[in-house]
């Protein structure tokens, strides 16, 4: 059998990447999401941060000092997770999830998903306001503002034409506003009393946040409900592994 050139064998094989992450942040859990719907396994490219003792390594780097940052193949260190998800689903060729003739549309969807107003910005102030929880309903406003915005998503999916966000694939549109979704629906439960999506009829949507939570790549990335919200119940916050040590397995 004749081998391939060497230099071939180079050109093809696929980038090195390195997440710096904490497999407990929404925001990471977006590229997280986008590198294992590529096909990659979380041990291949997550380097895990524990953010309430930041390795000096790790603040060389990325001086900032936020999850998630990227890096592949020894290059420049890229920040902010809406940016990570287009640049990996750019170098990374198996399975688009920018595709067809929505590309725009989903690349625009993303970068105004975290806008003030939208469903992440709305849902944090709903559980509590400054990433910590509160017991019991928010005030009128903040619901209608929250119910607005599920219910644009419940629209959105109702003319997607297929189950996803923008028809029947899964596209960075539903990884931006997923790990969000998955949060809100155990925090809303738990604090509020409240069934996300089912208060408004918004069963689009509902069934979106099952099909999203069925797939493999949310699966492989999710903590035990039940650990995650003990640690929510005595430490009232959303982002409690800023300040102590967690992770998924043992959140
Ligand atoms: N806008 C950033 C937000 C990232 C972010 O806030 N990450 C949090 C964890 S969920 C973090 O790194 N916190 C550490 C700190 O604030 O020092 C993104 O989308 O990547």
């Amino acid at each position: 059998m004749r081998e391939e050139p060497h230099t071939k064998t180079l050109a093809m094989s696929p980038p090195t990447i390195k997440l710096f992450t904490h497999s407990l942040c929404p925001y990471a859990h977006r590229a997280s999401l986008a590198l294992v719907e590529k096909g990659l396994r979380p041990e291949a490219f997550e380097a895990h941060v524990d953010l309430s003792n930041k390795p000096k390594e790790f603040l060389r780097l990325n001086p900032r000092g936020l999850v998630p940052a990227m890096q592949i193949d020894d290059g420049e260190i890229m920040t902010e997770s809406s940016n990570i998800i287009v640049h990996i689903d750019d170098v990374l060729d198996r399975g688009s999830l920018t595709q067809g003739a929505a590309r725009d549309e989903i690349l625009e969807f993303v970068s105004e998903a975290d806008g003030h107003g939208g469903f992440i910005s709305s849902g944090l102030s709903f559980v509590g306001g400054g990433w910590g929880f509160r017991r019991g309903m928010p005030r009128a406003s903040q619901i209608e503002q929250f119910e607005k915005t599920v219910k644009s998503l419940d629209t959105l999916l109702r003319s997607s034409g297929g189950d996803y966000f923008f028809g029947s694939t899964v596209s960075l549109a539903d990884i931006v506003i997923y790990p969000f979704a998955e949060r809100f629906q155990l925090a809303c439960r738990e604090f509020q009393g409240y069934e996300l999506g089912e208060a408004q009829n918004a069963d689009a949507f509902v069934l979106w946040l099952a099909t999203m939570a069925a797939r493999d790549s949310a699966k492989a990335l999710r903590p035990n409900d039940e650990k995650l919200l003990a640690s929510w119940r005595r430490t009232e916050r959303l982002d409690y592994f800023d300040y102590e040590t967690a992770d998924r397995e043992n959140p």
